[in-house]
């Protein structure tokens, strides 16, 4: 098993990825063939469940991109869950405290690192029992930093050994930091990123974010983070039905006409 996104974090190669909200598989399929390094699939926020990700993961079997899921919560069966189904990394959200990361690395990682429970259904299927060995070193454990206590513990959460990386929601950031959701010019959303790049660089672990448009997927690269999502599933959908009504001459280029979905 190689996590091709992990090997480009690691390899210091700056990497971008999909945001999946929508169970269908053949968006799945397109995301999958689109050239992104890795996609995430959304059990926090999109519009699917643990049945609809058994059903979709297979899509990338042939495909050279890494799934990964946000976890509904920070807890154990879920995360041992979307391991069992494939996943190569998971993003954890709302992780507040030492202790929090700390359960999420131990429900990422086999004994002696963690203590994740063995039953890894497909990966067994594809891999056979080396996925056992391999795994503690091929999965992403991502812990999301979007609330005031996050960022207040976000140097120890980031020295926590088998964290890999931070990963940044930027919108609920925003609500902790009690600034406008949305307001990403803010000094105390910059300098809550300067300060999460900090703790990254400083205990060796990657950064990521959401990236709620590609330019402020490509700022964040620009600044330091090593991987950001570009956009969602629904989101491409949006831009693409505002770019066609557009060029029809039905609508205009901000998208009035068009659906007002960020994501
Ligand atoms: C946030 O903006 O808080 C996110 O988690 C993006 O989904
Ligand atoms: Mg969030």
């Amino acid at each position: 098993m190689l996590n091709t996104a992990l090997k480009k974090w690691r390899d210091g190669e700056k990497s971008v990825g999909a945001w999946s909200n929508l169970p269908d598989i053949h968006c799945t399929e397109l995301l999958a063939r689109s050239g992104f390094d890795w996609i995430c699939f959304d059990l926090q926020h999109g519009l699917m469940d643990y049945s609809d990700l058994t059903r979709l993961l297979p899509a990338l079997a042939a495909q050279p991109i890494t799934p990964l899921v946000r976890v509904a919560s920070n807890q154990s069966d879920q995360i041992g869950k979307a391991l069992d189904a494939g996943a190569q990394g998971v993003i954890v959200p709302m992780v507040n405290n030492v202790d929090g990361a700390q359960a999420a690395v131990d429900a990422c990682r086999y004994p002696p690192e963690g203590n994740r429970s063995c039953g890894p259904m497909r990966p067994l299927l594809l891999e056979g029992m080396a996925y056992l060995a391999e795994a503690n070193g091929q999965i992403a454990c991502l812990a999301m930093i979007e609330t005031q206590a996050g960022l207040d513990a976000v140097e120890e959460i980031a020295a926590i050994p088998g964290i890999d990386g931070l990963f940044v929601g930027p919108v609920d950031l925003c609500f902790g930091l009690g600034i406008a959701p949305g307001d990403f010019a803010h000094e105390k959303f910059t300098g809550a990123l300067t300060r999460i790049l900090e703790a990254c660089k400083t205990h060796g672990k990657f950064a990521g974010m959401f990236g709620y448009s590609p330019e402020l997927a490509m700022q964040a690269l620009d600044d330091g983070f090593a991987f950001a999502s570009l956009g969602t599933d629904i989101s491409f959908f949006r831009e693409g039905i505002v770019n066609g009504l557009h060029r029809a001459g039905i609508g205009g280029a901000d998208g009035e006409s068009a659906p007002k979905a960020g994501y």
